[in-house]
């Protein structure tokens, strides 16, 4: 059911995954567009949006991920950079090396003194970065949360890689689809603050609560903290807490790659049914050795892309945030701010066997 639903999208996604020729770079805390463009003077706040006003030169945007050695988040960021200089902009990324709650708080604080024109930020906890992003705010710094949202009332837009109602209870759909609707499951998550994460496990668990999953019990909520290592343990920790498993989903790149690591070294290869969300190159191995038959995923250079191209509309006064305005997004087209300030990139994308090799991020 979930193949026929997300597939409905998928040739456009194919084609745009593939025009773009992705691939994946190396990540790093100082990593600058080399646009000379002249820095632009502070914006001041804009109180109405002027949608003719032209995309200031020079505009320089922060890229604050969960952290940086995440390829996922590499790609997204690294895409944001280079579409900042289609508009004349600098652009950077700088951020902790771990997604902990309170780990990006010191960055906020640094890029305030630099005055940027805007910060976009992966929120690791949606309120702990709260104070110091509106201290942003108050000093006409345009805050874009991309990938994990923060409160509401902290950020000017939040651009979502997808649905997260779709992205939560298509995992359900495809896990029960392999399982043959009937078993015990776990979830390998990120950290246990982290917004996105927790969002889409909100919609599983709607999902499931649903008569046709009465067979399907979700035993644990594991937490991996999107580290390697500690995702691998806590594999392993679940199966064999729970001996019966039939399957784990995992909703993020590191999660899914580390259990995806372990099962393929293990008894339960064969088993246990993995699915989740990850990159085509992380993955690839563990779908070819049938560790892991399918597992979804949108197109992160997109979503740096979009991200980098709404901060520089709210930084021009082209938008201020509000429900309705839209926006040009360079090869992405017009967008329009939908409630609550979100930007939707686009469904989400199935990966199997007989599509992965089309892909290289
Ligand atoms: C990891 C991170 C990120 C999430 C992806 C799917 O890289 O947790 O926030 O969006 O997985």
């Amino acid at each position: 059911m979930v193949k026929i639903t997300t597939r409905r999208f998928a040739s456009s996604v194919v084609v745009s995954l593939l025009a773009l020729g992705l691939a994946a770079c190396g990540g790093g805390t100082t990593k600058d567009s080399t646009s000379a463009a002249p820095a632009a003077p502070a914006p001041s706040a804009a109180a109405s949006a002027d949608p003719d006003a032209p995309v200031k030169e020079g505009l320089k945007l922060a890229f604050l991920p969960k952290q940086i050695n995440n390829p996922y988040e590499t790609i997204v960021d690294n895409a944001g950079i280079e579409a900042a200089k289609e508009f004349k902009g600098e652009a950077k990324e700088v951020g902790p090396s771990d997604a902990s709650a309170s780990s990006q708080i010191s960055y906020i604080n640094t890029l305030i003194q630099q005055r940027q024109d805007a910060i976009l930020i992966a929120a690791n906890d949606a309120n702990a970065v709260c104070g110091p992003l509106q201290q942003a705010r108050s000093k006409g710094i345009k805050i874009v949360a991309y990938d994990s949202d923060a409160s509401k009332d902290c950020r000017d837009l939040f651009i979502n890689q997808a649905s997260s109602e779709e992205v939560g209870r298509s995992q359900v759909r495809m896990l029960s689809e392999m399982i043959g609707g009937k078993g015990d499951i776990a979830i390998l998550s990120a950290t246990a603050n982290a917004t996105n994460q927790n969002t889409w496990i909100d919609f599983m668990k709607q999902e499931l609560a649903k008569p046709e999953y009465k067979d399907i019990k979700l035993v644990k909520v594991a937490y991996g903290d999107d580290d390697d290592q500690k995702s691998f343990q806590e594999t392993q920790g679940l199966l064999q807490a729970y001996p019966d498993l039939k399957g784990i989903i995992s909703p993020t790149t590191v999660g899914i790659s580390a259990a995806a690591r372990y099962i393929s070294g293990s008894q339960y290869k064969g088993k246990v049914v993995l699915t989740g969300l990850g990159t085509p190159n992380q993955m690839r191995q563990f779908v070819k050795d049938g560790t892991v038959r399918e597992f979804a995923l949108w197109n992160p250079k997109d979503l740096g892309y979009l991200a980098s191209y709404a901060a520089a509309a709210l930084a021009s006064g082209q938008i201020t945030g509000a429900e309705g305005e839209t926006f040009k997004a360079g090869r992405l087209g017009e967008r329009t701010i939908g409630k609550d300030g979100e930007v939707i990139l686009g469904p989400p994308f199935v990966f199997d066997e007989g599509n992965i090799d089309d892909f290289d991020f």
